[in-house]
């Protein structure tokens, strides 16, 4: 090989990988549906990028230090620990409920992480951006954040509305005032950077005034990882938790290829609440330790309960994702969730919008089309695809839309456009039911006319087919199951078949099976 072509060989594959994250969760409480969906959306876009032939790494966990887990556990009577180990089970558990896939889970109780910690710690102290001084100022225990008494809405912590109390301490600080101008300038350099567009403009307003030195030691609690060479102060957590999506790597703990081949990462999706975090203290502290900062950070927006009130543990009024997969099934969740709300805004969850979609979109809809189909195929010709078939002009209405769907879902999947993409899926799936509409096979059968009612419910389990990959991403199960009934391997998802036509081989057998989405009758 050519210097130049191993160069390019080389470009592409580094060009072919992609790491996407998940905010790591508080096990401060079961996971709720709020933790479901940023998850789930990871994982949307993790399955995606693999079709699509990515080298993929993607990345949850748990963040497990702090005060607030040291007051719950005890409130559980138990020690930090034990509480800890119990609720991440509860996370990785729901995962596995909800099928997602993910590469690594890093709890921040993993002792690599915690050396990687606190060499991050010693790295920032040498080079002066961590000092000492003395910190005084308001502290939020549920947010585990410090305020100013300028930035108190109303004497309580402007992002919970909860009470917040003063705090006097010796403590490590983060120059964080020293990367304001690079801040800026990362701004103006990448206008990608924050998405969407209008969190990018809040960090912009937030940061107008000037940025102030973070505090991150604390010495009024234990549980956390202590500062290496001062022990009695613990790591802030957010210096702890942020740092996960490289540690998790490998970064500062002996094997860093990982760290080589996936950072910086291609997006952080987090939700709106903790964009700030990760717009600007994370790449902050990138920027201290000399590494390039992530591509993208995604703020998503809430899910709200039917008062309009942001669902949380702390308040109580929470979904829990267990039962609404034990009930409708996790494909039927996932699809809900990424469906509903476009993934930037915000949202009210109601069990009826819910039932609605199921029955709806995925029963009637796509769940129709397919017994609809299969079933007739079965009646007419004992489930087999009849080699004889007669197209007509009129026929390639369906086939271009089918052929050309990958092209609209990739400009939507690549901006994170789930609900959009979902849309124009089932398009689709409208068109084909208007197809056998406008068609009539039960008329052909009866006219004896074969040859085209051949080609007709040919040309819908084609399309079956492409959606079936299109909808492998946000809902695997079902994808596989229409595959299975279209008598097609696993392997024939592949986002390279997508814009083919006539991939399934005629005179093939399929076969109607179970309903992929059994109506639920309330
Ligand atoms: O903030 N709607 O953890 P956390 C939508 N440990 N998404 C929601 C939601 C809701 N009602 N409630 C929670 C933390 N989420 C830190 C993160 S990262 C280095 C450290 C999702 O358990 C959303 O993604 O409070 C949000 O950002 C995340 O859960 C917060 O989870």
């Amino acid at each position: 090989m050519t210097l130049l072509n191993r160069k390019l060989v080389e470009n592409l594959m580094q060009r072919r990988t992609f790491y996407v994250t998940t905010p790591i969760y508080y096990p401060s409480g079961n996971p709720h549906i709020g933790h479901a969906y940023c998850t789930v959306a990871a994982d949307v876009i993790s399955k995606y990028k693999k079709l699509r032939g990515f080298d993929v790494m993607f990345l949850t966990g748990t963040d497990e230090h702090g005060q607030k887990i040291e007051i719950v556990a005890k409130e559980n009577n138990m020690d930090p620990k034990t509480y800890v180990d119990l609720i991440s089970l509860r996370f990785k558990k729901l995962w596995r409920v909800l099928g997602i896939t993910n590469d690594r889970f890093i709890r921040t109780t993993n002792d690599f992480h915690k050396k990687a910690v606190q060499r991050i710690f010693i790295r920032l102290y040498e080079k002066g951006d961590i000092y000492k001084g003395l910190y005084k100022g308001w502290y939020c225990t549920p947010c585990e954040s410090f305020w100013t008494e300028n930035q108190l809405v109303s004497s309580k912590c402007p992002d919970c509305s909860r009470d917040v109390h003063w705090s006097e301490e010796e403590a490590y600080f983060f120059k964080l005032s020293k990367y304001l101008g690079d801040i800026l300038s990362l701004y103006d350099k990448n206008p990608n950077f924050v998405q969407p567009e209008s969190r990018k403009n809040e960090m912009k307003a937030f940061i107008e005034n000037g940025l102030q030195d973070i505090c991150v030691s604390r010495t009024n609690f234990s549980w956390g990882i202590n500062v290496p060479f001062d022990k009695n102060h613990v790591i802030y957590v957010w210096l702890d938790a942020l740092t996960n999506y490289i540690t998790a790597l490998g970064y500062a703990s002996g094997d860093d290829s990982d760290f080589k081949k996936f950072w910086p990462a291609s997006v952080h999706f987090v939700g709106k609440e903790i964009v700030r975090f990760h717009a600007i203290i994370w790449p902050a502290i990138l920027m201290a330790l000399d590494l390039p900062v992530p591509k993208c950070i995604h703020g998503h927006g809430w899910w709200l309960s039917d008062d309009s009130s942001k669902m949380s543990k702390s308040k109580g009024n929470t979904v829990d994702p267990f039962e609404l997969c034990s009930y409708y099934g996790s494909d039927a969740v996932r699809y809900f969730l990424l469906r509903e709300v476009p993934f930037g805004s915000d949202g009210v969850f109601s069990h009826e919008a819910l039932l609605k979609r199921f029955n709806s979109d995925l029963a009637n809809d796509l769940g129709n089309l397919l017994s609809r189909c299969l079933g007739m195929i079965e009646k007419y010709f004992s489930g087999t695809l009849l080699e004889d078939q007669e197209i007509l002009e009129s026929d390639y209405d369906l086939i271009n839309m089918a052929k050309s769907l990958y092209l609209k879902i990739e400009k939507d999947m690549d901006a994170f456009q789930f609900s959009s993409a979902l849309s124009k899926i089932w398009k689709l799936v409208s068109r084909c039911n208007k197809y056998i509409e406008e068609t009539k096979p039960w008329d052909l059968a009866k006219d004896g006319k074969n040859a085209r009612l051949s080609a007709v419910l040919y040309n819908v389990c084609e399309s079956l087919r492409i959606i079936s990959i299109s909808i492998f991403s946000f809902m695997p199960k079902s994808a596989l199951q229409i595959q299975d009934c279209l008598g097609l391997q696993k392997k024939s998802i592949d986002w390279k078949n997508i814009g083919i036509w006539g991939i399934l081989k005629k005179n093939s057998t399929v076969a109607k099976g179970e309903a992929l989405f059994p109506r639920i009758e309330f």
